[in-house]
């Protein structure tokens, strides 16, 4: 094990590298069930999970929230200029990620640089970080999983980015997505996402939907381009979200954001990044969201968190749920993984977590549900009958009529006169409970 990396200063004193201590262990700051260089199927536990850590929550975000400001003081924080913090808040994001040992981590253009209203100041800045960041990937062995551009948080972009009903504001957001794109190609950056932070409309009295999607398109398809031109090859990822901050939001849900790649002949380089409490916040599962983006050929990536049940908006806590995690890498396994999307943790501490290792409790909690999640997917779909019994569910199309039926072979009329002379069909139970009872003996073992 590599020594973790650090800067001038250290910023989280007295915790070393988290080693993993196995399910008997209590030392809250080890792994549980996280080892990254064990085997499960054909990979290693870290090339299945792909781990990021997120620059906005982890290190961008001290607290505030509509009630109240921040409730912790960053030491990185403490630097005299805007630069001077965020060459700090670099150092103390690559020690993070080295001493959790992830693979990855993903930003914002203005999580990784200060913003800027002058367009080459903004470039400049951004520029700077960028070099700097190349440096600490190259320390550290750290790389990009995705980067992306806010365009949500300015006042400018009130009323939407690429959506906006002023073309000022339209072309204004093309300033921070090509520099974002710069900035992601020049860190050897996976992939590049686009989330539609403020596309969508308050009101629809004022709006005209139509167009505004229209503009989406567009500007998405020069973003393509412009990527492609300047040798981007990983994947273009949209994360769907329904609702918050917009009363509704264009990318509604998988389903909804597949049929717009698929109408404007983006689907071919877009994927599809899917967090887990935008899908509840949308009325799905995360298992629903994360198959109907499978299924589509469409599955990129992860937002890996989680919703509250009582509260109804995006609250990103970190994974804790075995379910969810079971459920969900089952779908990525099915499809035969993520690479080259990962799971990035887009989830922050609470309000209350106010210690420095805090951040390390919660992601190593993450890791682990994900981890334990990916051995129970795993065990269930290679040693269980799971496969088998679904496979029953359906044997009547995979032979004689029912095979016809699917290969296009057979008309209404036909399937008319084959229920006539079958008569009523006999009752088939889902048998759902079978399934629920394979989930727990699976996770009690
Ligand atoms: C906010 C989004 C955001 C994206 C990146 O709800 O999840 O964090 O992941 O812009
Ligand atoms: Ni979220
Ligand atoms: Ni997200």
């Amino acid at each position: 094990m590599s020594a973790p990396f650090i800067g001038k200063r250290e910023y989280f004193p007295g915790i070393g590298r988290i080693p993993f201590e196995g399910r008997e262990s209590d030392n809250p700051l080890a792994f549980k069930h996280y080892e990254a260089d064990r085997k499960i199927g054909e990979k290693t536990m870290a090339e299945h999970l792909r781990f990021a850590v997120c620059y906005w929550h982890s290190f961008g975000n001290a607290g505030h929230d509509p009630f109240g400001p921040g409730t912790r003081n960053y030491p990185w924080d403490a630097g005299s200029s805007p630069i001077a913090r965020a060459e700090a808040k670099l150092d103390a994001a690559f020690e993070f990620f080295t001493k959790l040992g992830v693979p990855y981590y993903c930003f914002h253009d203005i999580d990784l640089a200060p913003d800027a209203d002058d367009v080459i100041e903004y470039e400049k800045h951004l520029q700077h970080m960028v070099a700097l960041a190349k440096m600490r990937q190259q320390a550290s062995g750290i790389k990009l999983l995705w980067g992306t551009a806010n365009l949500f948080s300015h006042p400018r972009y009130m009323n939407g980015a690429a959506t906006n009903p002023d073309f000022a504001v339209v072309a204004r957001a093309a300033v921070q997505i090509k520099a974002a794109l710069e900035a992601t190609v020049e860190l050897g950056g996976e992939n590049y996402v686009f989330w539609g932070g403020r596309e969508g409309y308050a009101s629809l009295h004022n709006t005209h939907m139509k167009r505004e999607l229209d503009h989406f398109a567009r500007f998405l398809t020069m973003a393509r381009d412009y990527g492609r031109s300047i040798g981007f090859k990983g994947n273009l990822l949209i994360e769907p979200k329904p609702m918050e901050p917009m009363k509704h939001q264009y990318d509604f849900d998988s389903a909804t954001v597949a049929g717009f790649l698929h109408k404007h002949g983006l689907d071919k380089d877009f994927k599809l990044n899917i967090e887990a409490n935008h899908a509840t916040l949308s009325g799905h599962t995360f298992e629903h969201d994360l198959q109907v983006a499978s299924d589509h050929g469409l599955l990129g990536s992860i937002d890996a968190n989680r919703g509250n049940a009582q509260n109804g908006w995006d609250t990103d806590q970190f994974p804790t749920d075995l379910y969810d995690t079971v459920g969900a890498m089952m779908v990525v396994l099915r499809q035969g993984g993520l690479a080259p999307g990962g799971l990035n943790f887009d989830a922050k501490v609470r309000r209350e977590s106010t210690d420095a290792d805090d951040l390390f409790l919660a992601h190593i909690g993450g890791m682990d549900a994900f981890a334990r999640g990916l051995e129970v997917a795993h065990a269930l779909l290679a040693r269980s009958p799971w496969e088998t019994w679904r496979a029953e569910r359906y044997a009547s199309f995979d032979k004689g009529a029912g095979k016809d039926f699917e290969q296009g072979k057979l008309s209404l009329a036909d399937l008319r006169e084959l229920a006539a002379q079958q008569g009523e069909p006999a009752k088939r139970s889902g048998k759902q409970e079978r399934y629920e009872n394979l989930i727990n003996q699976y996770l009690m073992r």
